[in-house]
C-alpha cells in the first residue's frame, strides 16, 4: 500500500483530469458507495440464495437477482448523486433521469452494475463497469448529447470484486488503482498512473465460439496458439466477466477478444454493449498505452445509434491488438 492514500486524498491532488476535480470527487465518493455495498452483499451472496428473477432484459438476457439489484445500487446512489443527473443501464431498457440534479453542469453515468454474472452462482469474479459524460446544456429529454463518441468520456472505470475489491479509474489523467480496506471502508491507493506492457503472454477469448467466427478470427488465434518460442507463445485465460480479463491485461499485457459471429444463429455483433462496456474499457487501455478496437476501428470513435448497441471488441497491449488487425479478424 502506498502509505495509505484514500481515494478521496488522491482525487483531490489530480490535475489536468478531463472534468474539475470538484465534480469528480463528488462522482467517485458515490462509486465509491456502490462499491462497499456490492462488495459487502457479494460477501455474503452464497448465504442469500443467488440464480435467476425468471425474467428476461431488454437484451434478450436472463436476469439474474444480482443484476437487479445492482441496478438498484445504483439507482439508490445517485438520487442523491448531483451533479449526475442521467443513468444509463445494462438493465434499464431506457435511460434513467433524476430531475432535481439537473442543471447546466450535469453528467451522465453508464453503467454494467454486474459485469460477468454468470459468475455470480460458482463464486467467480465478477465486476462493475462505469463511464461519465458530461450532458450538453439544457440537453431536454433527448440523449444525442449521450450517444456522442467514448473519446468524451470524462470518466472511466470498473470495480473488480476478486480475492480484494479493486477499483480502477481515469479521468484522463493516467489510470490508478485502489484496493479495497474492508476494515476501514476504504478504498487505498495501489499503483498509480499504470502503464500496460506492449506485449503479453495471454489471450482471452471464449474459445467455444470459434467455430462463428469470421476465418481471420480463427487464424489470428491459430496464428499466436501454435508458436513455440517463449517470446512469441500465449497461453489461455478467460474468467467470463469482462473487468476481470481486462484486468491481467491491464498490469501484464496480452489481449482479450469478444469477435463477431457470423455463423447462422451467432452473435453478429459480438456480445459486448459499446457504451457501457466496451468504450470504457477503451479509455483505459489508451490511457495505460494500450489499445481497444473493433478490429478494424478505434473502439473509442465510435458514436452510438442506441444505448445498448454492441460491437465485436479486441482490447489490450498495442502490439497484440495490431497483430489481430493484421489478420482481418473482422473480414
Ligand atoms: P453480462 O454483462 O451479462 O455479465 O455479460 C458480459 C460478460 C462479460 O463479462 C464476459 O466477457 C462475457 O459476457 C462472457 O460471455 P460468454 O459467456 O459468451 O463467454
Ligand atoms: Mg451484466
Amino acid at each position: 500500500m502506498s502509505g495509505g492514500i484514500t481515494l478521496a486524498r488522491h482525487i483531490m491532488t489530480k490535475s489536468a483530469t478531463a472534468l474539475p476535480v470538484a465534480d469528480l470527487a463528488l462522482i467517485m465518493e458515490r462509486i465509491e458507495l456502490i462499491a462497499t455495498r456490492i462488495t459487502r452483499e457479494l460477501a455474503l451472496a452464497g448465504l442469500d440464495g443467488l440464480g435467476y428473477t425468471g425474467e428476461t432484459n431488454v437484451q434478450g438476457e436472463k436476469v439474474k437477482k444480482l443484476d437487479q439489484w445492482g441496478n438498484k445500487v445504483f439507482l439508490d446512489a445517485f438520487e442523491h448523486g448531483y451533479p449526475v443527473c442521467s443513468l444509463i443501464s445494462e438493465e434499464m431498457d431506457e435511460p434513467h433521469h433524476y430531475s432535481s440534479n439537473c442543471r447546466d453542469n450535469s453528467y451522465c453515468i453508464l453503467y454494467d452494475p454486474i459485469d460477468g454474472s454468470s459468475n455470480t452462482d460458482v463464486n467467480g469474479s465478477l465486476g462493475t463497469i462505469f463511464a461519465v459524460k458530461k450532458r450538453a446544456p439544457r440537453h431536454g429529454s433527448g440523449i444525442d448529447d449521450i450517444l456522442v463518441p467514448g473519446t468524451k468520456q470524462v470518466i472511466a472505470g470498473y470495480i473488480l470484486y476478486g480475492p480484494a475489491a479493486q477499483l480502477v479509474y481515469s479521468a484522463g489523467a493516467g489510470v490508478d488503482i485502489f484496493t479495497l480496506d474492508r476494515i476501514l471502508g476504504e478504498f487505498i491507493l495501489w499503483k498509480e498512473n499504470v502503464k500496460m506492457p506492449p506485449h503479453g503472454s495471454t489471450y482471452a477469448v471464449n474459445q467455444g465460439n470459434a467455430g462463428k467466427w469470421h476465418d481471420g478470427a480463427r487464424k489470428f488465434v491459430a496464428h499466436i496458439t501454435s508458436r513455440k518460442d517463449k517470446r512469441t507463445s500465449y497461453s489461455l485465460r478467460y474468467c467470463g466477466a469482462f473487468a476481470a480479463d481486462f484486468h491481467r491485461c491491464l498490469l501484464e499485457g496480452g489481449i482479450f477478444m469478444y469477435p463477431a459471429e457470423v455463423a447462422e444463429g451467432g452473435k453478429p455483433k459480438g456480445k459486448l454493449r459499446l457504451m457501457y462496456e466496451l468504450a470504457p474499457l477503451s479509455m483505459l487501455a489508451e490511457q495505460a498505452g494500450g489499445r481497444g478496437s473493433t478490429g478494424k476501428e478505434r473502439i473509442l470513435e465510435l458514436a452510438a445509434t442506441a444505448i445498448h448497441e454492441r460491437h465485436p471488441i479486441y482490447i489490450g497491449s498495442a502490439e497484440e491488438v495490431a497483430l489481430a488487425e493484421s489478420f482481418n479478424v473482422e473480414g
